[in-house]
């Protein structure tokens, strides 16, 4: 009888609908894939569950503004998310949408719970209220504005069902007491005590106000509030009322980012011990990845992307990245530089070069096959112990979710896989039998190193660990290679290689990180439609001077044309910018405000030569940022000859500061 596995379920927070998935996000999902993959080649039936959050008054808002209805607006906004994390190669085993009729379920049948055993009851609410965006401010006081429109709160009161969260301070101590691996990291741990120590306030859980969301049965116009919406999709996701069935639940653990930790560690807790329900194993509350070291919104122009970066260098790359840059749990700075200086260090020159070393050396000598290893000699039993010790010290590092440590153990190994070889110079020997047998250990241990180390790197770089798998003419699918079997000595002479496949082929980091930043800017502020038309005048702004399309370009109406605003600009200051080759950085009179301006003309104009010069400026085109330097409007330059020389538009009579092109 096959053997009954052991289950690990695993969450990601299921995201608003609001906006676009960003890098933090990507950070939460990949850890869950990366936990996935691992879990599975430990032996584990393993669900993964992501999702989008729907309901609320930022969704009715945004809808409106779309100009759709609400089903409409979370339907397209979910295909996104899912279609992105699909591209992405992150694809969850349950993806959960609080619209989902299954969720609404749950959530109504876990109120009947907590009302049934008395930790419901009806009260009122009174709070600082916009009615301009009809959504309440939290912690505002009475004649305080809305952060949103800047207008005055009233202060109103409305009937709410409340959860009696203050009933539940004593068994959520004693659970934490109980359970200390509950809340992680540790740091975050105390930080929960104390605030449960400091007293626990009723909840308001439903809202008579606001009109999108899941409806209190026999209650309307009452709808659920959002945690307690939003925290059942976990248990929605694997059954709801019948989860005993499916038999996932409890959760083994919930990831999450630190914003949200308090609901998950105190809030969902209470809800399910006043349901009477099993209680998730674990929350690990990671870190926030900054940008110029505030958190990362839409709304301060500062959000990263991941298909650009996925588009550029490869998924793989990314989630390397993310995994090995930072302490999981501590926050960290994203940086494009850091990304392909770890890019170019640790993949192409670490892993890459490796295998593609071992891989040439192999068909050279032993016509693409592993050889049969003869005598061994000391230092090849030094580098298989290290391989062999490496194992369990990665194993142990994954379950505590200690990735940078994990990936820090196996990259000591390919360093130490380097060292060998440059010491041991097998491309040195000649074809001597003693000499040829040498070479076959040689070749044969680092061969073996290489099969270790892949299958250990494998949770975190999945295709390209699925490559070198093939090379070393593993057949099985490596994701089911069970992790507990791995041990020095598996890697049978003879097999026969598979096909070389470049794995992370080195890049030029200014050129990459502009290209990446170039797509980044595309996918935030999309050129509108028809490709055809590009735009008619060569942009010497962010670095995309030149690379026009010669031919004719599709005709606009005047209409179109009125639309772009141009004016003259003049040159106030301009500066290199440290790392970008061919940008600088201007600021440039447009005659009602200076704007600063990145420009991709380094390569051809002093920054001294343009001050005081006149040009012709695109004033209405959306901010982006440039190498993490934000340029307000474009300036307009001919593109000539074959690279594309940017040369800039300019004026043979003085003109006015801030006159208009027409
Ligand atoms: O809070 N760094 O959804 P959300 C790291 N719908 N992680 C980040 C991040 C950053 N800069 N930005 C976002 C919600 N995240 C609720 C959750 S769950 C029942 C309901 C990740 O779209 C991180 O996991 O605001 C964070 O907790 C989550 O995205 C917030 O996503």
């Amino acid at each position: 009888m096959a053997e009954q596995k052991e289950k690990f379920y695993i969450t990601t927070p299921i995201y608003y609908t609001n906006g676009l998935p960003h890098i933090g996000h990507t950070y939460t999902t990949v850890v869950a894939d990366v936990l996935r993959r691992y879990k599975k080649m430990r032996g584990y039936d393993v669900v993964m569950t992501t999702g989008t959050d729907e309901h609320g008054v930022n969704v009715e808002r945004a809808a409106k503004n779309a100009g759709i209805p609400e089903s409409e607006f979370v339907a397209r906004m979910a295909d996104t998310w899912r279609a992105l994390w699909d591209e992405l190669g992150l694809t969850a085993d349950e993806f959960v949408r609080t619209t989902d009729l299954q969720h609404v379920r749950t959530v109504q049948w876990l109120f009947r719970l907590c009302k049934e055993n008395g930790y419901v009851y009806k009260g009122h609410y009174t709070g600082q209220y916009c009615i301009y965006d009809n959504a309440y401010v939290n912690d505002a006081k009475p004649g305080d504005p809305c952060p949103d429109c800047g207008r005055p709160t009233e202060t109103v009161t409305e009937e709410n069902y409340f959860f009696k969260l203050s009933a539940f301070q004593k068994p959520l101590l004693d659970f934490y007491r109980k359970y200390p691996e509950f809340i992680q990291p540790e740091t975050r741990k105390n930080e929960i005590i104390s605030f449960v120590e400091g007293g626990l306030k009723d909840l308001s859980i439903t809202r008579t106000t606001v009109r999108w969301g899941i409806p209190v049965p026999g209650e309307e116009p009452h709808v659920f509030y959002v945690w307690f919406d939003a925290l059942t999709a976990y248990l929605s996701a694997v059954g709801g009322p019948d989860y005993e069935k499916r038999g996932m639940w409890p959760a083994d653990v919930h990831l999450v980012g630190k914003d949200i930790i308090r609901f998950h560690t105190v809030y969902w807790p209470a809800f399910l011990m006043a349901a009477m329900l099993p209680l998730p194993k674990q929350v690990w509350a990671h870190g926030w990845f900054l940008m110029d070291a505030a958190k990362m919104s839409k709304s301060k122009g500062n959000v990263v992307l991941p298909r650009p970066i996925a588009n550029m260098l490869g998924m793989d790359a990314l989630r390397y990245f993310l995994l090995r840059e930072v302490v999981f749990g501590q926050d960290g700075n994203f940086s494009y530089d850091a990304l392909v200086t770890r890019y170019n260090a640790d993949l192409a020159n670490g892993l890459g070069n490796l295998a593609s070393r071992t891989a040439a050396m192999l068909e050279k000598n032993f016509a693409g096959k592993v050889p049969k290893p003869g005598t061994r000699l000391p230092q090849d039993d030094a580098l298989a112990k290290e391989a062999q010790g490496a194992i369990g010290e990665v194993l142990e590092r994954y379950d505590k979710l200690e990735f940078a440590r994990a990936l820090e153990t196996i990259w000591s190994v390919i360093a130490a896989a380097d060292k060998y070889l440059t010491t041991e110079q097998p491309w040195a020997l000649g074809n001597s039998p003693e000499e040829e047998s040498r070479k076959a250990t040689i070749l044969w241990t680092t061969a073996e190193l290489l099969r270790i180390v892949t299958a250990l790197a494998h949770p975190v770089l999945p295709d390209s660990t699925a490559k070198v798998w093939k090379l070393l003419g593993q057949n099985a699918a490596i994701g089911a290679t069970p992790l507990d079997g791995l041990h020095w000595g598996q890697l049978a002479p003879d097999v026969t290689l598979g096909k070389f496949q470049a794995l992370f082929p080195r890049v030029e980091k200014t050129e990459t990180i502009e290209r990446i930043e170039a797509m980044a800017n595309e996918e935030l502020n999309p050129t509108p439609a028809a490709p055809a038309s590009k735009p008619a005048a060569p942009a010497a702004s962010s670095g995309a001077a030149g690379a026009l399309a010669a031919g004719p370009a599709e005709k606009i109406g005047i209409e179109d044309f009125t639309k772009v605003e141009m004016r003259v600009g003049q040159v106030k200051t301009a500066e290199r910018i440290v790392g970008a080759d061919k940008l600088l950085k201007l600021t440039v009179d447009i005659g009602s405000e200076v704007r600063q301006i990145c420009a991709g003309i380094a390569q051809y104009y002093e920054p001294e030569s343009l001050i005081g010069r006149k040009v012709v400026v695109v004033v209405n085109l959306a901010p982006r940022k440039l190498r993490g330097v934000e340029s307000n409007g474009m300036i307009v330059a001919a593109s000539v000859g074959p690279e594309g020389r940017p040369v800039l538009a300019g004026f043979h009579e003085d003109v006015e500061v801030g006159a208009r092109l027409k």
